[in-house]
C-alpha cells in the first residue's frame, strides 16, 4: 500500500499529533514561545519523522488539509493554554508552512477564518517559510504580504542553507529569522561557522529582525551565542519537541 494511501488513512484516523519545542529568551530566562512540529503516530511503525512524509503530503496536495488541521489545532491549544494561565498572550507560537501552501485558496481561507482572533494574539503567531525550497519573490510577495496584512508574523526558517537568503531579506517582510543548526552546531570549533553566525546576528540587529538560533545542544554553544549577542535560542539543550501535556509541564517548571 502506497504512502499516499497510508497518509489518507492517517488523516481519517486522526493519527497525526502536534509537538511543541520551547524557544527561550536567554537574557530573561523566560519562554519566548514554541515551534509546532507535526508527528505521525503510525499503527505499525510507531512515530514516523516528518521528513519521510512531508514531501508526499506536498506532492499529493494533502499538505493543504493537513496544514489547515495543524493551524486550527495549534492555535486552539495555544488559546486554551492562555486561558488556563500556562502561556502569556505575549508569548509566540510558530507554525511551519510548506511553500506550496502559500498561495493556496484554502490557506487564505484559513487565515481569513482567524480574523476574529484578538490582534494581540495574532501578532504573536508566526508562520515559518523554509528557505530550502525556492520561493520566487515575484510570484509570492503578495502571498507573504497577505499573511502580514492578516496580522500575523513571518519567519524565515533554515536561514543560510537554501536559496538566495539575502535576497529574501531584502524583498520579504520578515519579522524573524531562524539560523539553521548547520551554522550554530559547531561554533566552538569552527571559526568559519563562528564568523557566519556573528555576521547574521549583527545583520538581524541592524535590520531589527528577531533571530532564533536553532540546534543548540550544549552549554558551551549557548554561552558563546549569548556572548555574541544572541537573545533567542531553540534546541535540545533546553528541550526536544514535547507532546502537549509535557510542554504544559515544561511551562509550569519555568515559572
Ligand atoms: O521535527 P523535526 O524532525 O521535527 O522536523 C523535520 C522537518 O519537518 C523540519 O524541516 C520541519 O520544518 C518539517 N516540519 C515539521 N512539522 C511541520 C509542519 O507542521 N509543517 C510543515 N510544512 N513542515 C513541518
Ligand atoms: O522547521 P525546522 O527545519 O527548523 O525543524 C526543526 C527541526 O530541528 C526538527 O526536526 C527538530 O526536531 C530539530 N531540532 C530541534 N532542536 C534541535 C537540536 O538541538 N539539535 C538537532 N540536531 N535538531 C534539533
Ligand atoms: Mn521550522
Ligand atoms: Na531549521
Amino acid at each position: 500500500i502506497s504512502l499516499e494511501t497510508e497518509l489518507n488513512k492517517a488523516i481519517a484516523n486522526n493519527d497525526f499529533f502536534l509537538t511543541y519545542q520551547p524557544q527561550i529568551n536567554v537574557q530573561t530566562g523566560d519562554l519566548y514561545g514554541a515551534e509546532v512540529l507535526l508527528r505521525w503516530n503510525h499503527a505499525e511503525h510507531g512515530e514516523v519523522p516528518p521528513t519521510t512524509f512531508i514531501p508526499t503530503l506536498e506532492s499529493t496536495g494533502l499538505i493543504g488539509p493537513v496544514t489547515d488541521w495543524i493551524i486550527r489545532n495549534a492555535i486552539s491549544q495555544w488559546q486554551q493554554w492562555i486561558q488556563a494561565g500556562h502561556i502569556k498572550t505575549s508569548q509566540h507560537l510558530s507554525i511551519n508552512l510548506s511553500p506550496k501552501t502559500l498561495g493556496h485558496p484554502d490557506f487564505k481561507a484559513a487565515l481569513l477564518d482567524l480574523r476574529t482572533l484578538p490582534t494581540e494574539q495574532k501578532k504573536r503567531i508566526h508562520f515559518e517559510i523554509t528557505e530550502n525550497l525556492f520561493i520566487d519573490p515575484e510570484n509570492n510577495i503578495d502571498n507573504l504580504k497577505f499573511i502580514k496584512e492578516c496580522g500575523f508574523q513571518l519567519s524565515m526558517d533554515d536561514f543560510g542553507t537554501g536559496y538566495s537568503c539575502l535576497s529574501y531579506l531584502k524583498h520579504f517582510p520578515l519579522d524573524c529569522i531562524k539560523l539553521d543548526c548547520e551554522f550554530t552546531r559547531d561554533i566552538i570549533n569552527n571559526p568559519v561557522d563562528l564568523a557566519i553566525t556573528q555576521a547574521v546576528i549583527n545583520l538581524s540587529q541592524d535590520l531589527h529582525i528577531d533571530l532564533i538560533a536553532e540546534g543548540v545542544e550544549n552549554e558551551q554553544t549557548l554561552t558563546q551565542l549569548k556572548a555574541m549577542g544572541c537573545k533567542l535560542i531553540q534546541g535540545y539543550f533546553y528541550s526536544k519537541p514535547l507532546k502537549s501535556s509535557a510542554f504544559q509541564e515544561y511551562c509550569q517548571h519555568l515559572k
